[in-house]
């Protein structure tokens, strides 16, 4: 009896112990583990990254490149330019962008009205002439709608995100994500100004097409300077620290006749751009587009040469 009750008293002992020493010892190593992540931690005040390549603060990146709009109704551009940019910090910059249309690429719809479509004397002045005449072989639809022929622009850049991406966790290459913004001036080509009386086209001729005068109309194009704004996202994938490439989508809006198509006049109240077509083609039939594209440009850093971040 007495040993049984000393047996029991000693398995208490152990327990109040243990629990005793429970309570403690999670009491001072939460209290511990605390402390350290504020002020003695490992990773206490330290930076995000070490050893990081910089490949844009202080550095100028010149890129050419080569673009090609989507989505487009009547024509597609495709912009052969050149791209510089400077950084301040890695993730702030500001450049310019340069870029030159030589192509005339007709969509499918373009080719469609060219092969199909029909002139009355309702739409003389829109449709000279659909696709190419034995008379005027080289006239038709695809000769009086609009093309973007340049565009210059200035930009402010911002890279918020930057890191190293994983092919088949074998490749890694160092890459970005940045955004931009600017002003654009775009150098359109447009149908010249003309109007039903001057061009001739309010009438057939005896075999009822349309007259030389109105199909000579359909090819006279007038250059003119379209200012709007320009914005974009890119990623920037490096190979090395001074050569890479980038994937980039940018769009601008403008106001612009891209069909060369007599669309509107005034309206009753004299507002332009509204109202029935005018037998007038001029600024009153422009509308706005959002006009945009996919570039791919190869990256050279300068210098060449880039920081390591400690
Ligand atoms: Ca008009």
């Amino acid at each position: 009896m007495k040993l049984k009750q000393h047996f029991f008293a000693v398995g208490t002992m152990r327990t109040l112990l243990m629990i005793t020493a429970l309570t403690f010892g999670v009491g001072v190593a939460s209290s511990a583990s605390a402390q350290e992540v504020q002020i003695t931690g490992p990773l206490a005040g330290q930076p995000a990254v070490r050893h990081m390549r910089v490949f844009r603060a202080g550095r100028f990146n010149v890129m050419p490149t080569i673009g090609y709009t989507l989505q487009d109704e009547f024509a597609r551009a495709l912009f052969v330019g050149l791209e510089a940019n400077y950084h301040f910090l890695d993730w702030l910059g500001i450049g310019i962008w340069a870029a030159y249309n030589p192509a005339n690429i007709d969509t499918d719809l373009t080719s469609q009205i060219g092969a199909t479509g029909q002139t009355t004397d309702r739409n003389r002045l829109s449709l000279p002439q659909a696709g190419p005449s034995a008379a005027h072989p080289g006239a038709g639809f695809s000769h009086q709608i609009g093309h973007i022929r340049w565009g210059v622009s200035a930009h402010l850049m911002f890279v918020p995100l930057r890191g190293k991406l994983s092919l088949f966790q074998s490749i890694f290459v160092d890459t970005d994500l940045y955004i931009f913004a600017g002003v654009a001036v775009w150098g359109l080509e447009e149908r010249a100004y003309t109007d039903t009386a001057t061009a001739g086209c309010g009438m057939a001729t005896a075999t009822g097409q349309s007259t030389d005068q109105c199909i000579q109309s359909q090819l006279a194009q007038a250059s003119r300077v379209a200012p709007a704004p320009i914005f974009g996202v890119g990623l920037s994938l490096y190979a090395n620290s001074w050569f890479g490439i980038s994937l980039e989508w940018r769009a601008t809006v403008f106001s612009w006749n891209p069909s060369g198509t007599d669309e509107s006049g005034h309206n009753q109240h004299g507002q332009a751009g509204s109202g029935f077509p005018d037998g007038v083609i001029d600024g009153n039939d422009s509308r706005t587009t959002f006009t945009h594209m996919v570039q791919l440009g190869l990256i050279f850093n300068l210098p060449p040469d880039q920081a390591i971040t400690e």
